[in-house]
């Protein structure tokens, strides 16, 4: 069992953490420094917590070292948006910012979060104040703390949605860091140092070993991908009624090619709790993994391998002890899919919602689409409200009768009506943004998966599969950004134009794949996958996922658990 071991060291960000003074570290100093677009690599750590990352253009790379000039940095912002929900006021506060400050693009993520790309060292304090005076912010969007809180954001679904999007909004309040650096650094506010206790009593000096992910689901939707987190609740409704939540844990994508010691997981459900215990259970956890996460080494210290390490009956155990409770038993419960379904959906309160596919959640004006302009437009007289969704699209939410033809005219305008929706193959892709900002990528993922798709489209078009959903996820890496494992089809990036090639996802979310093959170039994918999808056509049974279908025919073994994500690898039957 490799948990955290005194013989081990602790690792280095451990003790970065307890001398940052609570997050502060030298960021006020670093930003003061006019001499490098960079700040010190201790206060890239910690400016994670605050929501930023350090950045550079690795498009730029190449002639800036010919160059001899220092790379081309910028910050990424994540802005929380706890539940996915924000006003066409927010709306418009972020795309002015986008404008001002930022690369031109909003960028939507798949945990329901805004993105700010090339924000520059000097223009950083002001965007962050400017996000606040929004009534949104960047703290904990990323770092060793909870995250951003997603939460199926249906806003047809009665009032149970309503009160299961404010324990969201409950759970993520009280799972926030309370530091006091955030508002000094970035908003002038006073200093003032309270004791310790008082200034993190949740995290203490150290927060968490690793980031830690929550997520609310209200099923038949799994769009939250409940499975992939740190944490999830699943709503249960009884007689119409939010009767309670089953609580999971352990679920997480990260992993590394080859290092079998690493694996995707999915979360199991730990037991049931009321809507009254939800947040007490999730605080109780996160105490759990804060003092039995491995805080030696980052590649095994999520809740996932505590879990893997220690097990599920020793982790409820400690759970219940802090609560002083026990759970209840797992509730029966459904999920239909994990994607979104797009376009007008009726509400139960009178008013309509309509979901438009965002393509990997990047919001630009480009040659083909001005999808900026249009949200701006509809914002600009939009009386509900924006939903985000947890796979990078959004929700036009709370539309009134009277309404609905101005959006209408608004979305046809600029293409984006439901008469413009791609193959339910498009529909249901995502990509995580890879090139060029992310400094961990190793292939292209955003900027290639629309062509990919394009090109498979062909092959869907001819087998007669267009309107048949298929779940399809590229990451230029195998952190797992876009949650690729889940998927039915993903290719993950191994090499500038070679990605591994993984099938057998569960097409609502509750399964893994299995990498099919290896380092496949990017020319050689479609006719790799195109037999495949082929038989599928001719071959499968009625209602039956194509995830499904290559386990059942052979061509893939199903990956039962994480530890056997890595085992048993594809047959070659095509
Ligand atoms: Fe992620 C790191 C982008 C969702 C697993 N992720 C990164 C960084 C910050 C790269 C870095 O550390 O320098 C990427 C910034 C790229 C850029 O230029 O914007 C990045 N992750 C994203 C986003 C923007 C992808 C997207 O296209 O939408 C998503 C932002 C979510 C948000 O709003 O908070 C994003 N990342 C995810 C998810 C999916 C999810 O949570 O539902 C996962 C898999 C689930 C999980 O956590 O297990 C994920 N990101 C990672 C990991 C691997 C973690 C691990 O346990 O191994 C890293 C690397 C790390 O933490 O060391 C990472
Ligand atoms: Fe970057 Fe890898 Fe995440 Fe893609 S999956 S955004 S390449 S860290």
């Amino acid at each position: 069992m490799a948990t955290s071991s005194p013989d081990k060291p602790l690792h280095k960000n451990e003790a970065l953490k307890t001398e940052s003074h609570y997050l502060r570290g030298t960021i006020l100093d670093g930003l003061a420094d006019t001499s490098t677009g960079a700040i010190s690599a201790d206060d890239t750590q910690l400016t994670k917590f605050h929501g930023i990352y350090q950045q550079d253009d690795r498009d730029l790379r190449k002639e800036r070292r010919k160059a001899k000039q220092e790379k081309a940095f910028s910050f990424m912002i994540r802005v929380r948006v706890p539940g996915g929900v924000c006003s066409p006021q927010q709306w418009l506060d972020m795309d002015r910012l986008a404008s001002d400050y930022a690369n031109e693009t909003l960028k939507l993520t798949t945990r329901q979060a805004f993105q700010f790309h090339g924000v520059l060292k000097g223009n950083l304090k002001q965007t962050i104040k400017e996000i606040n005076e929004a009534l949104l912010d960047t703290l904990a969007a990323c770092g060793d703390v909870n995250r951003n809180v997603m939460c199926n954001p249906n806003p047809y679904q009665s009032e149970v949605h309503e009160q299961v999007l404010e324990i969201t909004h409950k759970i993520s309040d009280h799972l926030s860091p309370r530091t006091g650096a955030y508002h000094e650094i970035w908003l002038d506010k006073e200093k003032i140092t309270p004791e310790p206790e008082e200034e993190e009593p949740l995290y203490g000096k150290t927060y968490l070993p690793r980031k830690f992910k929550t997520v609310v689901a209200v099923p038949p939707s799994n769009d939250v991908d409940i499975f992939a987190h740190d944490l999830g609740y699943i709503a249960i409704i009884e007689d119409g009624k939010l009767a309670g939540f089953n609580v999971t844990v352990g679920g997480g994508m990260g992993m590394a090619h080859n290092k079998e010691a690493t694996f995707p997981r999915l979360a199991q459900v730990l037991g049931f709790c009321t809507p009254e215990q939800a947040v007490d259970v999730g605080e109780k956890i996160v105490s759990v993994q804060r003092d039995y996460g491995d805080r030696t080494d980052r590649a095994h210290a999520r809740l996932k391998y505590t879990i893997e390490d220690r097990g599920l009956d020793w982790f409820r155990q400690q759970v219940e002890e802090r609560l002083g409770y026990a759970l209840g038993d797992e509730r029966p419960f459904t999920f239909d899919h994990n994607g979104d379904r797009y376009g007008w959906t009726e509400g139960t309160d009178g008013k309509s919602h309509y979901t438009l596919f965002v393509q990997n959640g990047r919001v630009r004006d480009d040659a083909t689409q001005k999808a900026r302009t249009a949200l701006r437009e509809i914002a600009e007289i939009h009386e509900g409200d924006f939903r985000l969704t947890a796979n990078q699209n959004l929700i036009i939410g709370g539309v009134s009768a009277e309404a609905r033809p101005k959006v209408e005219a608004l979305l046809a305008k600029y293409g984006l009506d439901q008469n413009n929706l791609g193959s339910a193959l498009r529909l249901n892709s995502m990509a995580c943004v890879a090139l060029p900002t992310c400094g961990l990528a190793l292939a292209e993922s955003e900027r290639y998966l629309p062509d990919l798709v394009t090109e498979l489209d062909t092959v869907i078009e001819e087998a007669g599969l267009r309107e048949d959903a298929i779940t399809i996820r590229m990451t230029g890496c195998p952190n797992g950004c876009a949650r690729p494992y889940l998927a039915e089809i993903a290719m993950v990036g191994r090499a500038p134009g070679k990605y591994n090639v993984y099938l057998g996802g569960g097409f609502v979310g509750d399964r893994l794949n299995k990498l099919y093959r290896e380092s496949v170039k990017s020319e050689e994918i479609t006719p790799l996958l195109r037999p495949l999808i082929e038989s599928y056509a001719k071959e499968r049974e009625d209602g039956e996922n194509f995830g499904d279908y290559v386990i059942r025919k052979g061509h893939i073994k199903e990956t039962v658990a994480g530890t056997d994500f890595h085992q048993n690898l594809g047959e070659t039957k095509v």
